[in-house]
């Protein structure tokens, strides 16, 4: 059918112009009429149908859901469309009002009262994100980077010491270089079957070894892997994860690590990944008490206990052990929140009564009352006294709480806890309810590098016998390594039924590389450099190479008494974090990350001291 024909003002044969198109001008006018009414209909549709978007992407796109609701819609559910298309179509004539009604509000403004409420409306988005990981990144002040002495340190001058420092070197390359290779971004290593392990301690979050990492790469030198290493952080450590993660050791070991790098390279990437970390673990202190949960999903904020801790409660080793980082974010990040989580803490610690002076494992953050009267320096309890110890050298010793309840803590230890066996050794038993289980864990003995860095503020001249507990502690701890085939340390060993520093038991007779004894002689070291220390170190460097290093890196072993080591395929991260670096400074000069500049997190990662503001009277003359 042609189209003319359906149009009544064509042509008609009648008319006397040549041309068939021409109209009178009444014709003219009405054609006009017809067509702008067409028009303004079509346009109408388009602007004022409810949601035409929608039914636009049905026609031309065919989306998947559309198409669903199509073939499966019932009448009752397109009832519903329409109800929620009239709800639509009311909401967005509410808003236009508003709109309509602020508008008329801002025009009504002076210009200053506007730029104010643009201000404050920056501020709100600026104060939500915080605690959401969503703060603006760019917003975070700016510092001025002076880096803090001893960063980086020389050789030692005596040729054994430098060899020995050197094949400690080569221990963490061949470690990092093993990650590398067959495990590049995941958490850790699986050193025997040369392939990723991932913990559900970090959740979903990856990368452990090389955040746990970096500052050891850069304490050693290693500077070309310390850059890589940078540059995967830049480019892939991501907290956006829906994961449950173990505030504890994502604060230690992530946030910890972070700080570390950026102190001591001044690498603003650093800081910023660090206080977005520090940022998404807020939400674990949304408790009645503000005492932290153990687990925390970032994205949903979510915070829970263990559940085989005690009725629901938190660990006394794991939100005692935040203080130094948090300290850390608020300076670096200007926001107090961080700080003040930390002292509240310690507030909630201070209400509570303490069986003879000693701090349960367990607390509920519900009630605030204590769980099990189960104490331990080992496990569940040891960093929380570090920190206390820590918290006030960190401080430039102007944290006077901190050092009291250091003292008084470690009073209430030697009194309740400290026994010596009848063959001379000094250890740190465990107190279930009243009763003491003369155990020590491998854990346990971090505790005499602790009492060691403490005994020089020690009140009441107490210094040189915490000096000689910190000895004797460290040489039960040596002894515990002496006594088995393979000359490295069980994770728990007894003081009963007949034996001295063994583990009895099968469960406590593995290896994982742990740090602490290795920790513990180069406090000892510094202290006193008595040569056994270092001999001690390399006795352990020895069997570390002899039964951990396998293939594909260095692996945990499962018993320390049999002679023929059974792999637990496990490259821990603190390995690279802690034992390799204690073992580094065992045999390097004192002058290499001093302890008057740095103190160093559970996981050690060295924290410089924050230096209170010099007085007037503290200043050196300025003419001198
Ligand atoms: C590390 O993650 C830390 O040292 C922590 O305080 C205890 N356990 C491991 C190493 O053994």
């Amino acid at each position: 059918m042609p189209v003319a024909t359906l149009l009544p003002f064509t042509a008609t044969p009648s008319r006397k112009s040549s041309s068939p198109t021409s109209f009178r001008l009444t014709e003219k006018f009405i054609l006009l009429l017809v067509f702008s009414a067409f028009i303004t209909l079509c346009f109408g549709a388009i602007f004022f149908l409810p949601d035409s978007s929608k039914l636009l992407s049905g026609v031309f796109f065919h989306s998947s859901a559309v198409e669903t609701n199509t073939r499966k819609g019932t009448d009752s559910d397109s009832n519903i469309a329409v109800g929620t298309d009239e709800k639509i179509l009311a909401k967005i004539r509410k808003d236009h009002e508003k709109a309509l009604v602020e508008a008329k509000d801002t025009l009504q403004k002076r210009p200053d009262e506007i730029k104010q409420d643009i201000q404050n409306e920056k501020d709100k988005v600026l104060k939500e994100g915080l605690g959401k990981g969503g703060k603006d990144d760019d917003n975070l002040p700016v510092i001025e980077y002076v880096r803090p002495p001893g960063a980086t340190g020389h050789e030692p001058s005596n040729p054994e010491t430098k060899e020995r420092r050197e094949k400690i070197k080569e221990m963490m390359k061949f470690a990092w270089d093993s990650y590398k290779r067959y495990a590049w971004g995941s958490n850790e290593l699986r050193p025997v079957s040369m392939q990723g392990h991932s913990s559900n301690l970090f959740g979903s979050i990856k990368g452990a070894t090389i955040v746990d990492a970096l500052d050891t790469l850069y304490v050693m030198q290693m500077y070309e892997d310390f850059e890589m290493a940078t540059e995967w952080v830049e480019k892939n450590l991501d907290f956006n994860v829906n994961a449950e993660v173990s505030v504890f050791e994502v604060n230690i070991r992530f946030v910890g690590g972070l700080l570390s790098a950026y102190y001591l390279s001044g690498k603003e990437v650093f800081r910023k990944k660090a206080i977005q970390l520090g940022e998404k673990l807020l939400p674990a202190f949304k408790t009645p008490t503000g005492i932290p949960w153990a687990l925390l999903n970032l994205k949903s904020g979510i915070g829970r206990n263990w559940p085989w801790a005690s009725g629901g409660s938190s660990i006394l080793a794991e939100y005692g052990t935040l203080h130094l980082e948090f300290m850390h974010l608020s300076k670096l990040s200007g926001n107090p929140a961080f700080a003040e989580k930390v002292m509240n803490i310690r507030k909630v610690l201070n209400r509570l009564d303490k069986p003879q002076g000693l701090y349960p494992n367990y607390l509920n953050p519900n009630s605030g009352q204590w769980g099990q009267h189960h104490v331990s320096v080992g496990g569940l309890g040891d960093s929380f006294y570090e920190y206390l110890l820590k918290a006030w050298l960190m401080s430039d010793k102007t944290d006077e709480e901190g050092k009291k309840l250091y003292y008084d803590a470690l009073q209430a230890i030697e009194t309740s806890l400290m026994r010596k066996s009848s063959g001379g050794l000094t250890y740190i038993a465990e107190w279930k309810g009243g009763l003491l289980e003369h155990k020590m864990g491998h854990l346990t003995c971090f505790a005499g590098g602790m009492i060691a860095l403490g005994a020089d503020g020690a009140p009441e001249d107490k210094t040189g016998h915490q000096m000689e507990q910190a000895a004797e502690i460290a040489r039960t701890c040596h002894e515990s390594y002496a006594r088995t085939t393979l000359k490295l340390g069980p994770e728990g060993f007894r003081f009963d039924g007949g034996v001295e520093a063994i583990a009895t038991r099968q469960n406590e007779k593995y290896f994982i590389l742990r740090p602490e004894v290795i920790e513990t002689y180069m406090y000892m070291w510094r202290f006193t450099h008595d040569p056994k220390y270092r001999e001690w170190g390399w006795e352990a460097v020895q069997a570390l190479e002899k039964h951990c290093r396998v293939e594909g890196g260095y692996s945990g072993v499962r018993d320390v008494y049999s002679s023929s080591p059974n792999h637990d395929d496990v490259q821990q991260s603190f390995y690279l974090a802690e034992t390799l670096k204690y073992l580094f400074l065992l045999f390097s000069d004192d002058d290499h990350l001093p302890f008057e500049h740095w103190v160093f997190n559970t996981e050690a990662h060295p924290l410089p001291v924050i230096k209170k503001e010099m007085t007037d009277t503290d200043k050196p003359n300025q003419l001198e």
